[in-house]
């Protein structure tokens, strides 16, 4: 069973709280649970660690007898108590529990009166009427409860940008068709290529604002249409996420797709620079302030045209963040980003050897649609048992394997002999060194230590980098976007040994990982480090996950120069610890 980190661990003492309240349990019981989830959640220690020295009571809020049951968590992945109230009330509820206008008491009362256990069951009860025939409830309180299932489901949460950016992109392709309509782009946190988004925003310059709003409303996937009026339409899609829609006239096109990428600190940023110049920008242009109220249009068909006026270039979305791209933007040194047509292969993907759904020559297939030059194998290493880790008989198959692929290769991308190693408690990897130097690059990942201290972790990673077979650092944090929080690391010490010992740092395109991230990247770049843009690949379909990684390094401000995968392949390989040494 995998450990439990210390959010898992709140997540499932909030969980009980919760169904203690919908069983009308004893307040004071059910915050007690709720108390210890806050408080094990900003604790800096993790607790798999002080369950093995006995000290889980040190944490506030954890007494004797939570301290039994976190252990028993920790053993097994739940606790006696746990299972009975989920036995009693579906965990389901929970979210019932938090529609507006629900509560815990009415969310037992839909679950035992409509067997109402999750917010879809809410949704159908709903809609047969059965919610408002409910004793105490009426038509009236029915569609309180509706509306605020709807608030809830527009607000549940934010997504990944990969579950966004497809979405946004197909409806834009369906308002491209409308007659009068210039221009389609997404623009908000999708623009700048957020990690995760709260909702779409797309903006359309139009000459017929009023067809573009009839299309958002029928677009395929619309679930509810929110509000639609003379300019902005919201809709809430099928998938989830809301999408609003506005239309701007051609003229005004820039200034409004300048407005609504935000972030809003660049906007408000921008605003105060304008404000010295005298000028005044909005969503409808730049303007030159005259005479008392007077002002003067000078701008705002174009971003260039908004930018310029403050005299800058136009930084690129993903910079957005108003942490100095607006200085480099006003001096000319902003960095020309990584681009994804600069990326020349992958150096991270799995195939059947091990854990992944795709044969070696499909994931070759899919890498040469992508146009690309090579093509890595980084199976998982021997080590991590549960996923039947390679063994050196099964290492010397593979290796026979790309040899015949590679001789017969035509114009199909290059396979790189590569492995995923695992780094070990003290730091060391699978494999003898003999071993170890018949792969062409070897990658190294922590698979484990989520519940360790950051100086034990870091101490491993810096042992690791000291490898010189250990050429590339996989998904450096481990985090899981919304799931698991980042191993504890010292990061700046193993960014700065990565640039010391000229190891790479993998930027993991996984969409739930996207790992080194934007933050982390600007650190690495100052140590001098060089990044692998790689998408950790169990299909052969993830290696279209490119994109992500390559919008994250961009985030970072990458430039080509610093990836190694997006060099050629002599230089790729020249550029590797292993060859530079030699
Ligand atoms: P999200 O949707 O939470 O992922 O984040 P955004 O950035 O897409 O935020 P959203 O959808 O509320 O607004 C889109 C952009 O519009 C935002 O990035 C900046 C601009 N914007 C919207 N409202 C305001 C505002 O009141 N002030 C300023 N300065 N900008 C705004
Ligand atoms: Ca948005
Ligand atoms: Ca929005
Ligand atoms: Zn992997």
């Amino acid at each position: 069973m995998p450990e439990l980190d210390n959010a898992a661990i709140a997540r499932r003492l909030e969980l009980m709280g919760d169904l203690l309240e919908i069983a009308g349990a004893d307040k004071f019981r059910f915050l007690s649970y709720r108390k210890a989830a806050n408080a094990i959640r900003a604790w800096p220690e993790q607790l798999s660690v002080m369950a093995e020295e006995g000290r889980l009571t040190d944490v506030p809020g954890v007494g004797a007898k939570l301290a039994v049951a976190i252990e028993r968590l920790l053993a097994t992945g739940t606790f006696p108590e746990l299972e009975d109230a989920m036995a009693a009330y579906p965990p389901g509820l929970v979210e019932v529990m938090q529609v507006p206008g629900v509560g815990a008491k009415r969310a037992r009362q839909f679950f035992e009166k409509l067997g109402v256990d999750s917010v879809d069951a809410l949704d159908r009860a709903l809609d047969r009427g059965d919610v408002e025939r409910l004793g105490g409830m009426g038509p009236k309180s029915a569609e309180a409860v509706r509306r605020g299932l709807a608030t809830h489901l527009a607000h549940r949460g934010r997504m990944l940008l990969m579950d966004a950016l497809p979405l946004a992109e197909h409806a834009s392709e369906e308002l491209a068709r409308v007659p009068g309509v210039e221009r389609v782009e997404p623009a908000g946190s999708l623009r700048r290529r957020e990690e995760t988004i709260g909702d779409i925003d797309v903006l359309v310059s139009a000459t017929d604002a009023e067809a573009v709003m009839a299309a958002v409303r029928e677009l395929p996937f619309v679930a509810e249409v929110i509000a639609s009026g003379a300019t902005k339409t919201s809709v809430l899609t099928t998938a989830g996420p809301q999408v609003d829609v506005r239309v701007v006239a051609p003229a005004q096109f820039g200034a409004a797709l300048q407005y609504f990428t935000g972030s809003r600190e660049h906007n408000v940023h921008l605003r105060e620079i304008a404000k010295r110049r005298g000028l005044k920008i909005n969503e409808y242009g730049v303007f030159r302030m005259g005479e008392g109220s007077a002002e003067e249009r000078i701008g705002g068909a174009t971003e260039d045209e908004v930018y310029a006026a403050l005299g800058m270039t136009t930084p690129p979305p993903e910079l957005r963040t108003d942490t100095g791209e607006i200085g480099a933007a006003a001096s000319g040194a902003l960095p020309k980003l990584l681009e994804l047509a600069d990326i020349r292969g992958d150096l991270h993907a799995h195939t059947t050897s091990t854990d992944a759904h795709s044969t070696l020559e499909e994931n070759r297939a899919a890498a040469a649609e992508l146009g690309y030059e090579y093509l890595a194998v980084t199976d998982h290493a021997y080590d991590l048992r549960m996923v039947r880790g390679m063994s050196v008989d099964e290492l010397e198959e593979q290796w026979a394997l790309v040899d015949a692929l590679n001789a017969a290769r035509g114009d199909l991308p290059y396979i790189l002999t590569g492995v995923e190693l695992n780094i070990g408690a003290d730091g060391s990897v699978d494999y003898d060194e003999d071993v170890l130097a018949r792969f062409d690059f070897c990658i190294a990942s922590l698979h484990s230590g989520f519940g360790e201290s950051a100086e034990k972790n870091t101490a491993r990673l810096l042992a690791a980098m000291d490898n010189p077979f250990v050429d590339i650092i996989g998904h450096p944090t481990g985090r899981i976007i919304g799931r698991r929080d980042p191993v504890p690391l010292d990061i700046e010490a193993v960014l700065e040994a990565a640039g010391a010992t000229g190891t790479v740092m993998e930027v993991n395109a996984y969409p739930d990982r996207l790992d080194l991230k934007d933050t982390h990247l600007r650190a690495a770049r100052r140590h001098g480090v060089r990044f692998a843009i790689s998408t950790d690949a169990h299909r052969a379909e993830h290696l279209r996950y490119m994109r992500y990684g390559v919008s994250m390094a961009r985030r970072g401000w990458v430039t080509a120069d610093e990836v190694v995968n997006a060099q050629p392949l002599g230089g790729l390989l020249g550029s590797l610890k292993r060859n530079r040494r030699a």
